[in-house]
């Protein structure tokens, strides 16, 4: 038996978890989904790109569980302005695991100096002030479109939520609410996909 910490109490341990899913959408497979699309980020093929949309996977037929486990690489691309209240933003992105709200948070790529920085609400949910890129995994990747031929436009997280879950179906709702009201092309000022899609059903006691 592991123990897997205090999400639910701290007696709580983990009897068995099982990966019902993994997708990096290397073999182009949206066979869940109800709507998608993919494209080639940086030699990679990617779940994307979005901008004030929503993407829905529907994972039916578990086997018996009390938890699930869902882990997200997530690329957010270009200029993201996280929390700033104006023209520019707020930038939203949220999680909904059957209809649940898990995640509602904002991202930044923005520099960050003394006189001129504007801060995200990641890794908690918004109204929250962190620094741009705080717990990225990596974020020396090129844009996807304003910014395609500079480096630090990219911003890749790991995004790990578990919820007490029971239900015999799983409904993940990936989407964002993207703000760019002075941009010509919002979508290319501002987008973002997905690299990995990772889903396990938990069994805890
Ligand atoms: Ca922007
Ligand atoms: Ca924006």
């Amino acid at each position: 038996m592991i123990f897997v910490g205090c999400w639910f109490s701290c007696e709580t341990r983990l009897q068995e978890e099982v990966k019902i899913y993994d997708n990096d959408f290397s073999q182009s497979d949206l066979s869940n989904f109800e709507s998608g699309r993919l494209f080639d980020f940086n030699g990679d093929t990617v779940l994307g790109y979005f901008h004030n949309e929503e993407i829905l996977l529907n994972l039916p037929d578990l086997p018996a569980h009390n938890a699930i486990k869902v882990t997200i690489d997530l690329l957010l691309h270009d200029s993201w302005d996280g929390n700033p209240d104006n023209i520019g933003g707020p930038d939203f992105w949220y999680m909904q695991l059957n209809g649940q709200e898990v995640l509602r948070t904002t991202f930044s790529n923005s520099p960050c100096e003394s006189t001129y920085c504007l801060y995200q609400s990641y890794p908690d949910n918004y109204p929250r002030f962190y620094e741009p890129k705080t717990a990225a995994e990596s974020s020396d990747l090129p844009g996807r479109c304003q910014y395609q031929n500079s480096l630090g436009w990219t911003s890749r997280y790991q995004i790990t939520k578990i919820i007490s879950h029971s239900a015999s179906n799983l409904e993940i709702v990936c989407g964002d609410e993207l703000k760019q009201e002075n941009a010509a092309d919002p979508v290319c000022d501002e987008s973002w996909s997905i690299a990995r899609i990772q889903v396990s059903t938990m069994t805890l006691n």
